[in-house]
């Protein structure tokens, strides 16, 4: 969502240093957390927020207007050694897609019923997307109790618990609070903070990532972007990527809880203001990321879980709105999972084809709604961010894999991607899973420790592969050999095309070494051969050769062109082709020289043509010569002469100085 706006004090909430790469601050500072409000439209979320901060979270004109939220507002909270960033959500049905940009980072739910109408279905579709996000912890604010005698409240609260029964709400506190007398806020408040002071600490094993919420212009600054840092560190100063444009920003300024910092953390509301950009480039859903280290993808494997209340079943080829990050993109389901359908409130494997790129990365969540009407239906986790379509036949192994991807054993899920592909490097690791490059070393250490994958000059792949690739080396040299006795070997580039066209090239360098280590090949500059390979020739063939050479041998520097030298060896125009293959043999074993295009001249001629021209500078005075005494030295013809003299000045045995050679 894009405006002009300041960035005072809606822009940020809060934060969390999630102890990112040791920060020294942990245990000193206050711990940083992300409240996000859910709960039925006027049931008091933003008026809530307003009691316990002072801040009216809804900035827009047309909200204060109408008195609804439309999108995302942000409020932040001092509570000593707590600081709680509020993201405050509209409850209009109509608005859950906004709902959706600022629920996906938070760390503490605050799921808000008004006493006077209870459970609502936004009330309901809201914990959905809570649960489906992932959202570990929260509380019950029953709002409104001003409004309502104590017996309705009891029945509302009863039918809260009997709303967040068996979730990971099931235990927290239910508090009921009027916004209006102010009653319970004190008390809410102590709950808010212990949340914060129990809410587990963000990993720090993702790569920086801020999913972009807002971005606007700021007079004097330029482009600013908001959103929760959901991984690592942005400092002043650093570069970063935008995806999935992929433009390299740099970042002129952070602000956390509205005011200046050098560095914010995980875990908080960030505004960062932005050079290299105009914020009119910059939307919602777009995403900072350290550079290089994340990629855009547009077909992924997912595990979905289906809500119970669903209307109906997810089918192959249904067109849904998928919510990633704070991004809404179309997408096209193929179900993977047996049955070729997913029924309300199972689970099973899908691919999402997305009509646009997407950043996501293993372990990602996201929310499915249906395209029209548009209602939640399920939500997910990313497991394989860059899939390939599947073949029908293919499905159940792929299921299989899917299955490890959705466990938690980091080697197995690394083992599970390069036993995927022809290949990976690190980087390939990274934009699956978002890994930090020390967890990426760990996870492939364990495995390689196991025999399934080997590192190859740095890239990851399976031994079943190399090995694949090795017996398709080794097939192809010796069908070449069997085709074509006389050469000396197979072309490389020939072999990396035809086997090697989707791996990495250093798989192509560390196969053919292991071949050569093992002794099995012989690799010359641009050609492989078997070892065994030598290149017999039959009698015929070697009278041929004979006669071959003794034509180049006896024309001397008056070179035969090549059919001239065929039909004087007696080869006829039907076995020129094999007459090629002999004269390549007289190449390759240095008897004949290629001079010019289909010249060739006998080796023991040009030695003599040397020697020659070396006699003459010995006898004259200057050391050079023109053409026309060349010609005459050595007894040819101009049509010679002058390939001959270039040839001469490669190999250095003279140098041209305007219309004369000097002999070196
Ligand atoms: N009496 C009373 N009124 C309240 C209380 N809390 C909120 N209200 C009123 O209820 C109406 C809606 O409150 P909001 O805070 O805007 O509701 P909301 O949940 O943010 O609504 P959306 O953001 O549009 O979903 C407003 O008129 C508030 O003044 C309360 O505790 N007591
Ligand atoms: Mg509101």
């Amino acid at each position: 969502m894009r405006n002009t706006a300041t960035i005072k004090p809606s822009l940020t909430a809060p934060p969390q240093p999630g102890c990112p790469s040791g920060d020294p601050g942990v245990g000193l500072l206050p711990r940083s957390i992300i409240i996000g409000t859910a709960g039925h439209i006027d049931h008091g979320k933003t008026a809530l927020v307003r009691a316990l901060t002072g801040i009216d979270a809804d900035r827009l004109p047309e909200e204060k207007r109408r008195g609804i939220t439309i999108d995302i507002g942000f409020a932040d909270l001092d509570l000593g050694d707590v600081r709680i960033g509020f993201v405050d959500v509209p409850g209009h049905e109509r608005f859950v897609k906004n709902m959706l940009a600022g629920a996906h980072g938070i760390d503490v739910v605050a799921l808000v019923i008004a006493a006077d109408e209870s459970v609502m279905p936004q009330t309901r579709e809201h914990f959905d997307i809570c649960r489906l996000l992932g959202v570990r912890q929260g509380l019950v604010v029953i709002t409104k109790k001003d409004l309502v005698e104590e017996d309705l409240l009891q029945l509302v609260r009863a039918e809260a618990e009997g709303l967040v029964a068996g979730s990971f709400l099931e235990d927290a506190p239910v508090i009921t609070v009027s916004s209006r007398t102010g009653e319970g806020i004190d008390e809410l408040k102590t709950a808010l903070r212990a949340a914060g002071q129990q809410a587990p600490s963000r990993s720090s094993d993702f790569v920086t990532r801020l999913p972009i919420d807002r971005a606007f212009t700021m007079r004097g600054f330029g482009a600013v972007v908001t959103g929760t840092l959901i991984a690592g560190e942005i400092s002043e100063g650093e570069e970063l990527e935008l995806l999935p444009a992929g433009a390299r920003v740099r970042v002129r300024g952070v602000q956390v809880h509205g005011a200046p910092v050098a560095r914010a953390f995980a875990g908080q509301r960030t505004a960062i203001n932005l050079g290299g950009v105009e914020a009119a480039e910059i939307e919602r859903g777009m995403t900072l990321a350290l550079p290089g280290r994340l990629r855009p993808t547009q077909i992924v494997d997912v595990q979905v879980q289906m809500l119970a209340d669903a209307p109906r079943a997810l089918r192959s080829r249904q067109r849904v709105r998928v919510h990633l990050g704070a991004a809404e993109v179309f997408a096209r389901v193929r179900v993977l999972a047996e049955g070729s359908e997913i029924k309300p409130g199972k689970n099973g494997f899908a691919q999402l084809r997305f009509e646009s790129p997407v950043v996501a990365a293993l372990g990602d969540r996201f929310i499915l709604r249906s395209y029209s009407p548009s209602r939640t239906i399920g939500g997910g986790r990313i497991l394989d961010a860059f899939a390939m379509k599947h073949r029908t036949k293919e499905v159940t192994a792929v299921r299989a894999r899917l299955k490890v991807l959705s466990g938690s054993d980091r080697a197995a899920q690394l083992s599970s991607f390069v036993e995927n592909a022809n290949g990976l490097r690190r980087a390939d690791i990274a934009a699956r899973t978002g890994w930090r490059d020390e967890v990426i070393e760990a996870a492939a250490r364990d495995a390689l420790a196991g025999e399934a994958i080997v590192d190859a000059e740095g890239v990851l792949i399976s031994r079943e592969r190399v090995d694949e690739l090795k017996r398709a080396v080794l097939e192809a040299v010796a069908a070449h050999h069997k085709r074509e006795p006389l050469s000396r070997g197979f072309g490389k580039e020939i072999l990396r095309e035809r086997h090697f066209a989707h791996a990495p090239a250093e798989i192509f360098r560390a196969v053919l070494n292991q071949l050569e280590q093992s002794g099995a090949l012989v690799s010359e500059k641009e050609i492989v051969r078997a070892r065994a390979h030598t290149r017999d020739l039959s009698d015929a063939d070697a009278q041929l050769r004979e006669r071959l050479e003794k034509a180049y041998r006896n024309a001397a520097l008056s070179a035969p062109s090549m059919s001239e030298a065929f039909a004087s060896a007696g080869i006829s125009a039907a076995a020129q082709p094999h007459g090629r293959k002999i004269l390549q043999l007289l190449i390759d074993s240095g008897v004949l020289v290629r001079v010019a295009g289909e010249m060739f001249f006998h080796r023991s001629a040009l030695d003599d043509l040397t020697r020659k021209l070396r006699a003459h500078a010995a006898r004259g005075s200057d050391r050079s010569i023109d053409v026309p005494a060349f010609k005459e030295l050595a007894g040819i013809s101009r049509k010679y002469a002058i390939p001959l003299l270039e040839y001469l000045d490669r190999q250095r045995v003279t140098r041209r100085e305007g219309d004369r050679r000097v002999i070196l």
